[in-house]
């Protein structure tokens, strides 16, 4: 069985993701396309950098990500970095050699973004894959709804209405992290979670090409975590915490319209009280609707017009073995798969495009696009007006 060795640079929350993604694998997946090996793991803390070797149960630690990426007997980098930094991982790893999983949203900037898909363009023609860790779009029960719109089975996509609504920065006493800081993140709620239900969407219904936008900050300054690591709203601190200045949007909406002629919505935001991972997607076509709502995971709402009128309206899918990739999680259906198995469905992909050198989506430039559509929403929120993606 052939064996590829994973560095993982950033072990927080996402480093963690991948670590249970790529240890599950071969458990679901059998035979393997390849078995991942933990070999390196890498953070610029130490204490989380050993602590992470030994949880997690890699070979060896390091606070330089340079050593995983010039170390020959690495063959994979999985990017779990605060988004400043993908880029320059990214391409270092990609010219070393190795294949890139890199978390989302690409980048911080869609300058940086245009650059890391050249370098995969050009790692491509050298066997190297790279992919942005866009992982909602593997959800079954989306796959499923994508499967029903190429078939023909809602008819022609009028309108896509999408939402990524959490609760975990509405209360001001949870701490800065990098995430509500422009230079690290890039965007707030737009670039982190908006990015998802762009890329969802486009998955779904093409190309997004003109937005117009209303971008808003809320919580203007946040307390300071001395040392802190990113919490995600698990942390409060007094209100007499030193605080620092918040530059990025806490809430994105926008109506877009798709080169294929469909309309649609997108709203986002991390500051919805009562809201936990509420992303849904909601298609209407010519012939039937699809309503998909990531707390339900394992459920597809479908409508088909051709329903008898007494009898039609939303039924409920629930995916399991007859769906996409359900013969290898559980297999009877309502066993139901999470985050963890999602994870492990995405490394699949990627560890598979490997061996059969088949580019996996998200591409690079996939990804980039994504940026693209974050750049014009930003534009169309200052000038007021509707705004073409680049
Ligand atoms: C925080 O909003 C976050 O961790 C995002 O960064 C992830 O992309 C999302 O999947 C879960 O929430």
């Amino acid at each position: 069985m052939k064996k590829l060795n994973v560095g993982l640079i950033g072990a927080g929350f996402m480093g963690k993701a991948h670590v249970v993604a790529y240890s599950n694998l071969p458990k679901f997946f059998w035979p393997a396309p390849a078995v991942p090996v933990l070999k390196t793991v890498c953070d610029i803390e130490e204490s989380i950098a050993s602590d992470a070797k030994d949880r997690f149960g890699f070979e060896k630690y390091t606070t330089d990500w340079k050593e995983i990426v010039n170390d020959p007997d690495i063959d994979i980098v999985s990017v779990c970095t605060p988004n400043d930094s993908h880029a320059e991982i990214s391409i270092a790893a990609l010219r070393a050699g190795k294949h890139v999983l890199c978390e989302k949203p690409i980048s911080n900037s869609s300058a940086d973004a245009k650059e890391m898909a050249e370098a995969a363009e050009e790692a491509k023609e050298n066997g190297i894959i790279a992919m942005v860790a866009y992982q909602y779009r593997r959800v079954p029960a989306l796959v499923q709804a994508k499967k029903f719109i190429d078939e023909g089975s809602i008819g022609e996509i009028l309108n896509v209405r999408a939402t990524y609504l959490q609760s975990w920065s509405a209360d001001p006493s949870s701490p800065l992290s990098w995430r509500f800081q422009k230079k690290h993140a890039g965007a707030g709620a737009l670039g982190d979670i908006a990015t998802h239900v762009i890329d969802i969407s486009q998955y779904l219904a093409g190309d997004i090409s003109e937005v117009v936008s209303s971008v808003k900050t809320y919580i203007k300054e946040r307390p300071v975590q001395e040392g802190g690591v990113d919490s995600l709203g698990t942390i409060k601190l007094d209100e007499n915490a030193k605080k620092e200045k918040v530059d990025v949007d806490d809430e994105a909406s926008f109506l877009v319209n798709f080169a294929s002629g469909a309309v649609g919505s997108i709203e986002a935001t991390r500051n919805a009280w009562g809201r936990n991972n509420f992303l849904t997607v909601e298609v209407h076509g010519t012939k039937g609707s699809i309503l998909f709502n990531y707390e339900r995971l394992n459920e597809l709402e479908v409508c088909f017009s051709d329903d008898p009128d007494d009898r039609r309206g939303f039924k409920t899918i629930y995916t399991g073995p007859a769906h996409f990739y359900g013969e290898v999680t559980w297999n009877i259906p309502g066993m139901n798969i999470g985050y963890g198995e999602l994870k492990t469905i995405e490394s699949y992909e990627f560890i598979k495009a490997i061996v059969s050198g088949e580019q996996p989506s998200t591409s690079f430039a996939e990804a980039y696009k994504v940026d693209k559509v974050s750049d014009a929403v930003m534009k169309s929120s200052e000038s007021r007006s509707w705004e073409k993606v680049e």
